[in-house]
């Protein structure tokens, strides 16, 4: 959770945009966080990834997942909701990734109709 980037901007506006939520519906609403990440933020693996996803704390409306790396771009498609867990954001990835850094950068609609973006990095080393 440390490790998973947050714009700034949007954490701001989000938490303004809660608090004005919670007021007027009268409930403390607790906003839908990141509960993990996979792989692991920061992780250092030695074989190369079918998928990567965002788990997060609550439901999503929909999100997009886009992973990065050596050569560009390596998820297939915009990612989305796991059609097996409304909390988790999912892609595929191309086969035959090489050595170097990779950063996972996801958008999502949480069930609330709060956006949220993030990203975060992990490495693949053989
Ligand atoms: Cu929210």
């Amino acid at each position: 959770m440390a490790e998973v980037h947050l714009k700034r901007s949007s954490v701001a506006a989000l938490a303004a945009a809660c608090a004005v939520l919670a007021v007027s519906a009268g409930t403390a609403a607790a906003h839908t966080e990141v509960s993990s990440t996979s792989p692991r933020s920061g992780k250092s693996l030695r074989s190369s990834l079918s998928a990567a996803s965002v788990t997060f704390s609550g439901p999503l409306r929909r999100g997009t997942l886009r992973v990065t790396g050596p050569g560009g771009t390596w998820s297939v498609g915009k990612g989305g909701r796991d059609p097996r867990n409304v909390r988790r954001v999912i892609v595929r990835l191309r086969g035959g990734q090489p050595a170097g850094n990779y950063r996972a950068s996801w958008a999502v609609v949480a069930a609330d109709g709060h956006h949220q973006s993030g990203s975060f990095r992990f490495k693949i080393r053989r």
